[in-house]
C-alpha cells in the first residue's frame, strides 16, 4: 500500500514522507498510528514539549473532562488499551487525560514519528508534483503527497485586546496556553476575564487559595452539577467486560425519528408529561449532574424553546437558591437558551459567589475600559489586582486552520477562502487545496461528539480516501465547490430545526470580532459518520480525483 518507504526519503535539504500531519494531540497521534500502520511514511509536528494538545496547554487549576465521564472519553480502537488504562474518576482531570496520551504514544510507540517544539509555519501546494511542502519554525522544509491537519478545534487562544496591558505590573495567564510552571495564587489579588466551560472550571478552584477573586463577567452561564466522583473498579470492568456492545453502541445510528440526531434525549416527550412529571426529571437530572442534564433531558430540549425555557427557569431558580446575596445572584441570570452556548459542569461555580473573597464584576452594567500598572479599570472604577487570568477562550474551530493559512493550487490561500463562510466538504477537505484532510474541522460533529471517537473514525475516512488513491492510481483529490455548497447547506438545515443559531457561541463564531457568523458544527452525532462512510461506499460523490503521482513523486 505504500506509496513509498516506510522510512523518509531525502531530497537535497527536503525530507519526503507519504503524509504530514500538523497536532500531535488526541486527533494527531491517532492519524499517526493508522495511517503508518498501513504502510505509509508519516511524520507529525507540534509545537508543544509533549504529546497531548490540548491537553498539555490547557493545565488551569480545576482543567478536567466536561464532556463524557471516563472511559468514554478515550481512544476506542484498542480494546487492549480499554483493558489496561484505569481511569480514576468520572470527569478525568487534565493531568490524568496527559498521562493516558503520554501512555498512548509509548505503547504504540508513537514519538519516534513525532517532532516537538516545531511549529508548522507555512504549507503549500505544488499542482505538478502533487505534493505539499511543509516549513517549520526549526528550519525543516519537508515535502509530503498528504497534509493531516489535526489543528485541533479549541487550540488557538482568543485574548482580548486590552488598553494598557503592557503596563500592567502584574502576572497574566491564560487558561488555553497555561505556564509550565503551576501558578501560586497564595496571598494574592487575582482577576478572571471570562466565564465559560475553563473560567466556571477555574474560579472555585482559585478562590480557594487566593486572597481574593474578581470575576469580570461579560456573559452569565448555566452550568450543572459534574459530580465528579472515584470511579468505581466494578464500573470500569462493566464497561471492558462488555466492550464490544459498549462501542457497538457508541456507533449505532441515531433512531430516525429523534428530534435532534446528536441528542435524542431519554425517549420520552416532554409533552407527554405534566408539569410535575417534567420538574421531578430535571431535579433528578441536576442531583445526578454531568452531561445527563442535556442527554437524559427530553428529545425536545435542544429544538423546542417552550421546553427550553422551561429548563432555564429550572436552572435560574438553582442559582437563586444558591446564592446568597439577591444582587449577585441578579448578576448571575443568564438569559440564553439553555444547551446552545457549551453545556458546563462545575464543581461549586455558584457556590463560591458565597465567599467572602469573592466579587462579581458584570461587564455589561461595568464594562472594562483597559489595564493600569496594578489592576483592571472599569467604568465604575480600579479593580486592584496581582495576577490577571484570561479564561477568554479560543477562536474556535476554524481558528487554528486560519492561523495555519495553508495556500492551496495556483497559491490559494485558505484565509482568503474562508473571508465569509468556512466553507468545506464533509468537515474533511477544502476545494481547491488538493491532498489537504482536516480532522474535526468546520462542517463535522468535532466539539459536539466524543472527540476521540470522531478523530478515530475520520481518520479512517481519509485513511479509506488515500487508500481508494493509491488501487486507483490516483496522485490527487479534491472537493468540488459544488459539494461544499451541498455540504454546507445540510449542516444548516439540521443547525437550523434547532435553538443553536439563536444564540451567540463560538460555535458560530460570535466569541471573535470580525468572525465570519454560521454554525460550524454538524449536529448529526453518530449519524454523521455514517454518512460520510455511505458517500465513500458509494465511490466518493463530491470529490475530484486526478491521475498520478507523477514519477517519483
Ligand atoms: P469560552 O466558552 O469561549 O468562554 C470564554 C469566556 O470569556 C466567555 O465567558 C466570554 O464571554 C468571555 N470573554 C471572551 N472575550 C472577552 C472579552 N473581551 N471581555 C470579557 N469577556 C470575554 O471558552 P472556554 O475556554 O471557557 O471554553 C472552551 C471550552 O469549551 C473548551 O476548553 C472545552 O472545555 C469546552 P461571552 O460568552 O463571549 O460573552
Amino acid at each position: 500500500m505504500a506509496t513509498t518507504t516506510h522510512a523518509p526519503q531525502q531530497d537535497g535539504a527536503t525530507e519526503r514522507y507519504d503524509v504530514v500531519i500538523i497536532g500531535a494531540g488526541v486527533s494527531g497521534m491517532y492519524a499517526l498510528h493508522h495511517l503508518r500502520g498501513m504502510g505509509l511514511s508519516v511524520r507529525a509536528y507540534d509545537g508543544a514539549p509533549t504529546v497531548g494538545g490540548t491537553w498539555w496547554h490547557n493545565r488551569y487549576p480545576g482543567a478536567r473532562v466536561d464532556g463524557p465521564s471516563a472511559p468514554l472519553y478515550g481512544y476506542t480502537f484498542s480494546a487492549e488499551l480499554v483493558k489496561e488504562w484505569d481511569w480514576t474518576e468520572t470527569q478525568s482531570s487534565q493531568g490524568e487525560v496527559l498521562a493516558y496520551l503520554e501512555h498512548v504514544a509509548d505503547r504504540f510507540d508513537l514519538r519516534r514519528d513525532i517532532q516537538l517544539e516545531t511549529w508548522v509555519e507555512d504549507a503549500r501546494y505544488d499542482e505538478a508534483t502533487q505534493r505539499w511542502t511543509v516549513d517549520t519554525s526549526t528550519g525543516l522544509c519537508v515535502s509530503a503527497r498528504f497534509l493531516v491537519c489535526a489543528v485541533g478545534a479549541l487550540s488557538t487562544p482568543n485574548a482580548p485586546d486590552l488598553p494598557g496591558i503592557d503596563d500592567f505590573e502584574g502576572e497574566c495567564v491564560h487558561t488555553g496556553s497555561w505556564p509550565q510552571e503551576p501558578v501560586s495564587f497564595a496571598g494574592k489579588r487575582v482577576g478572571v476575564i471570562g466565564t465559560g466551560s475553563s473560567g466556571i472550571q477555574a474560579i472555585p478552584e482559585i478562590a480557594k487559595e487566593a486572597l481574593h477573586v474578581t470575576v469580570f463577567q461579560r456573559t452569565p452561564q448555566y452550568t450543572v452539577p459534574a459530580r465528579n466522583r472515584p470511579l468505581a473498579p466494578e464500573e470500569l470492568a462493566a464497561v471492558r467486560d462488555n466492550w464490544g456492545d459498549v462501542r457497538a453502541g457508541m456507533l449505532a445510528p441515531p433512531p430516525p425519528d429523534a428530534p435532534l440526531p446528536m441528542m435524542q434525549g431519554n425517549g420520552r416527550s416532554a409533552f407527554d408529561e405534566t408539569p410535575e412529571q417534567r420538574q421531578a426529571l430535571y431535579e433528578a437530572l441536576w442531583e445526578q449532574g454531568t452531561l445527563a442534564f442535556v442527554f437524559g433531558n427530553y428529545g425536545e430540549l435542544l429544538v423546542n424553546e417552550e421546553i427550553n425555557r422551561e429548563v432555564c427557569a429550572f436552572l435560574q431558580g438553582k442559582i437563586r437558591e444558591i446564592v446568597r446575596d439577591p444582587e449577585t445572584a441578579d448578576k448571575l441570570m443568564p438569559d440564553h437558551f439553555y444547551g446552545t452556548k457549551r453545556p458546563i459542569l462545575d464543581d461549586g461555580y455558584y457556590d463560591t459567589y458565597n465567599r467572602e473573597n469573592v466579587t462579581l464584576v458584570d461587564l455589561r452594567q461595568d464594562p472594562i475600559e483597559g489595564m493600569t500598572q496594578v489592576g483592571v479599570r472599569t467604568a465604575t472604577g480600579e479593580h486592584p489586582i496581582d495576577v490577571l487570568v484570561l479564561a477568554t477562550g479560543f477562536d474556535a474551530i476554524s481558528g487554528s486552520m486560519l492561523r495555519l493559512d495553508p495556500r492551496g493550487r495556483g497559491g490559494a490561500r485558505l484565509k482568503e477562502k474562508w473571508k465569509s463562510h468556512f466553507h468545506s466538504y464533509l468537515g474533511l477537505m477544502v476545494s481547491d487545496f488538493p491532498n489537504l484532510f482536516m480532522i474535526h474541522g468546520p462542517g463535522t460533529p468535532g466539539v459536539l461528539y466524543l472527540m476521540p471517537l470522531g478523530a478515530e473514525l475520520e481518520t479512517e475516512w481519509i485513511a479509506n480516501c488515500i487508500r481508494h488513491m493509491h488501487e486507483q492510481g490516483m496522485g490527487a483529490v479534491e472537493a468540488t465547490h459544488e459539494a461544499e455548497l451541498d455540504w454546507d447547506r445540510e449542516v444548516n438545515a439540521i443547525a437550523n430545526r434547532t435553538l443553536f443559531p439563536k444564540t451567540d457561541s463560538w460555535y458560530t463564531g460570535a466569541n471573535i470580532e470580525g468572525k465570519p457568523r454560521h454554525f460550524a458544527v454538524h449536529l448529526g452525532g453518530s449519524g454523521y459518520f455514517h454518512r460520510i462512510a455511505e458517500i465513500a461506499d458509494e465511490g466518493y460523490e463530491g470529490l475530484v480525483f486526478h491521475a498520478g503521482p507523477p514519477r517519483n513523486g
